[in-house]
């Protein structure tokens, strides 16, 4: 009998349409008017610059992202909802939001996990798609298997505890011509919620129209 390999299921929750079509058009328009600004990384000595716009906004956080620290901005309304919304449907609370702007299939962002301490231990991290649909990838860090995920405008991906330690994720370009994406990632801070492994909180969850 051939025994074929386990398939190892990510720890993800995926909500392909989490938002509205009203809420989806009008918060990618709200993102788009926001200020984006394209950063820096060191390799090997020189300086380069990334392959997206950043932008952050947080509870007046303090976050160490790439060696440097940068001052969260206050978050604009529209963020501010979408983090209540998502704490509801998952009982995960989050103070920071990092935002990527995808302007063309050029963009992209490389394999990595989100494992900086700024954000605890085993961190929750939910992840908001709006505008052009990119394929996501993840990759278990032991056995290099790959799961993909295409990320439609107004879908939820909720990485679960445990995702950043044994997988890692990328969005990859692409010569496909694709309009512009703005994904919002969702994030704990130990400032805020400690260092242990992030819990669902017991808050009794009401019923969401999504
Ligand atoms: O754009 C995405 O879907 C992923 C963003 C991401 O990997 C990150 O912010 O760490």
């Amino acid at each position: 009998m051939i025994s074929l390999p386990t398939k190892i299921e990510p720890p993800v929750q995926f909500y392909p349409a989490f938002l509205n079509t009203g809420d989806n058009f009008a918060w990618f328009q709200k993102s788009q008017q926001l200020e984006w600004s394209r950063g820096e990384i060191n390799m090997y000595g020189k300086s380069i610059l990334v392959p997206r716009d950043e932008s952050l906004f947080g509870d007046g956080l303090r976050y160490q992202y790439r060696g440097k620290k940068i001052e969260a901005n206050p978050w604009p309304d529209f963020l501010l909802t979408a983090r209540d919304r998502i704490h509801a449907l998952s009982g995960y609370l989050f103070n920071f939001a990092v935002g990527n702007r995808y302007r063309t299939g050029k963009d992209s962002i490389g394999w990595h996990s989100d494992d900086f301490p700024q954000i605890g231990k085993r961190p929750a991290i939910a992840s908001l798609s709006l505008g052009s649909t990119r394929l996501f990838k993840l990759r278990h860090k032991e056995s290099g298997q790959t799961v993909d995920y295409h990320l439609e405008s107004g879908s939820l991906l909720i990485m679960l505890p445990g995702c950043q330690e044994d997988w890692i994720h990328a969005v990859p370009k692409t010569a496909r011509p694709v309009g512009e994406r703005i994904n919002w990632t969702f994030r704990p801070h130990v400032d805020a919620v400690g260092n242990g492994e992030q819990k669902p909180d017991d808050i009794p969850r009401p019923l969401l129209d999504i």
